[in-house]
């Protein structure tokens, strides 16, 4: 009898709260600040939620590869996701307008674009049964080099590493050879020679040790692009109302937060870049120049690519942005 009631009493509250349990697939290292965060959202939901969802977050690609992220995601095959949201540039021009090189270079820019973008880059993410529950931008992009840099041409011929169709674009431009390598495997693509050169932020040259295999940190100051943190529709709509309401909350948190994480490495990561012995010289004003003008090109080429929803998007930011190319 005794036994009985106190195994009863010890059911009951398992009863009572049960527990959801979701995997979540992320692309990038955990010593990047972007999975700290994604982390630090999964445990505030479990706090929110009072233990009745449990994410399991899986980094650097280790459940499904970056390219496949979103696919899997849309099938239902894993209920929560983050995925950089320029890599769908090749789906719609929208979802790579953070990665229009001068397009907008600050914090304060990053946020006005992220303010005119978020409602139509939602509607195109729920018409295929996505729910968008946050974006944070990486910090400022920057090119890693062997050798110093005056001018484009010093670049040209090299083997840069890239990581979607945008920096794609723009390594053919700059007359390098686009290689896509993703985030997790620099370190091996430049061991076995497969990069000599490489494209992006401070923070992702700390967590991959880029000081390893090269000498050289160019800071563009040229763009911000997101990733974003989703959930499919339909695992959403599953969980109770509480539930939801508490990933709602979490995802707003881990917005504010992520954005001052994200300006803090904008500022951190390159002294540690300093630090380990990389020479951050700034760009010349050539080379400064001549990335203009390819970001020039990119923006008009991505203008045609978006037509009217694209013109009357960057139309919206300009009002908050004057100054904005
Ligand atoms: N780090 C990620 C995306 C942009 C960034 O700063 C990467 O290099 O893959």
């Amino acid at each position: 009898m005794k036994r009985t009631l106190l195994f009863a009493a010890l059911a009951l509250p398992l009863a009572a709260a049960a527990q959801t349990k979701w995997d979540m697939a992320t692309a990038y290292a955990d010593t990047e600040f972007q999975t700290r965060n994604v982390r630090l959202f999964a445990e505030d939901l479990k706090k929110l939620s009072g233990g009745k969802l449990d994410i399991t977050v899986h980094s650097a690609g280790s459940l499904i590869k970056n390219p496949e992220i979103k696919r899997s995601l849309q099938t239902g095959l894993v209920p929560a996701a983050e995925f950089f949201m320029s890599n769908l540039g090749p789906e719609n021009p929208l979802f790579e307008m953070d990665a229009i090189p001068f397009l907008a270079v600050t914090y304060a820019e990053a946020r006005h674009l992220w303010n005119v973008t978020r409602a139509p880059i939602t509607d195109l993410f729920s018409k295929q049964g996505i729910r968008l529950l946050y974006s944070v931008p990486w910090p400022s992009q920057a090119f890693y080099t062997k050798d110093p840099v005056k001018s484009i041409a010093d670049l040209k011929g090299k083997k840069m590493r890239t990581y979607n169709a945008q920096t794609a674009r723009l390594a053919t431009l700059m007359g390098t050879i686009p290689t896509t390598v993703q985030a997790p495997e620099i370190p091996q693509a430049f061991s076995t020679g497969i990069i000599d050169t490489m494209f992006t932020s401070g923070q992702t040259g700390v967590s991959t040790r880029s000081w390893e295999y090269t000498k050289f940190y160019y800071d563009t100051g040229a763009w911000l692009p997101k990733n974003g943190v989703f959930a499919n529709e339909g695992a959403f709509r599953k969980l109770p109302a509480d539930v939801q309401k508490a990933m709602l909350d979490a995802a707003k948190t881990a917005e504010d937060r992520g954005w001052k994480m994200s300006e803090e490495q904008n500022v951190e990561a390159p002294k540690v870049l300093g630090k380990n012995g990389l020479r951050l010289d700034p760009m010349t004003p050539q080379f400064l120049g001549e990335l203009r003008k390819i970001g020039d090109t990119m923006l008009t080429d991505w203008l045609e690519k978006a037509k009217d929803d694209g013109r009357k998007v960057i139309a919206e930011y300009r009002k908050h942005v004057p100054a904005a190319r």
